[in-house]
């Protein structure tokens, strides 16, 4: 059984998503964001920073998003989801698998985290100032690379559309995606209305 280590609206919602898309079975193991239970030492032999997304597949421990996406297709899609890798367009999906978390994710994330929900002790002001100066920058490489496809890596919607998706979604919140981004508005409109990830935001 396949077990993953989940903090709601965090990264991991990837994980969930995922595992929704390809019908997984799977049960959640939940840890509060910023709680001392992400630090335990029991926790820490799953995730050594203490951190979610990580997976237990029958014993078997991984972490860090882009491996545990590529890791469930590789093992249980039926070749769905990503191209394969030695292929171009599975470089292609890397890429933009890569390019989902950091930059996309970390820039909106940090300036998210440390701009509110984050304890007052660990925030860093100026991650928010360095954040905000790049982050339309970002949007923009998603919204030039949309032009003319409904999903990032053409017709067909793939786990590098999950990558970002949830990079999005948080410079969406930051108002950072609408009307002056119609391409990436539409696009995570599209992804958001996928019934897994609705499943997914649930949990
Ligand atoms: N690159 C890692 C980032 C993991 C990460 O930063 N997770 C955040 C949740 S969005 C976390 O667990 N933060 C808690 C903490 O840092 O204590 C991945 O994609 O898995």
């Amino acid at each position: 059984m396949l077990t993953i280590y989940h903090s709601p609206r965090s990264r991991s919602v990837r994980v969930v998503w995922l595992a929704e898309e390809l019908g997984l079975p799977y049960r959640i193991h939940a840890l509060p964001m910023f709680s001392d239970e992400m630090k335990t030492p029991a926790y820490l032999a799953i995730h050594p920073l203490g951190k979610v997304p990580a997976i237990d597949d029958d014993g078997f421990i991984l972490w860090e998003t882009t491996a545990i996406l590529a890791y469930l297709i590789g093992r249980y899609s039926d070749g769905a989801l990503l191209p394969p890798r030695e292929s171009r367009a599975g470089a292609l999906a890397l890429q933009w698998m890569d390019f989902g978390e950091n930059p996309l994710t970390v820039i909106m994330g940090e300036i998210a985290a440390h701009a509110g929900p984050m304890p007052e002790k660990w925030r860093v002001p100026a991650l928010v100032t360095r954040g905000l100066a790049v982050a339309p920058s970002l949007v923009a490489v998603v919204e030039r690379a949309l032009e003319g496809r409904d999903y990032i890596l053409g017709d067909a919607f793939s786990a590098a559309d999950i990558m970002l998706g949830f990079g999005l979604g948080i410079a969406r919140h930051l108002e950072l995606v609408g009307d002056a981004t119609p391409r990436t508005r539409d696009y995570l409109a599209r992804l958001v209305a996928r019934p897994a990830h609705q499943r997914a935001a649930l949990v």
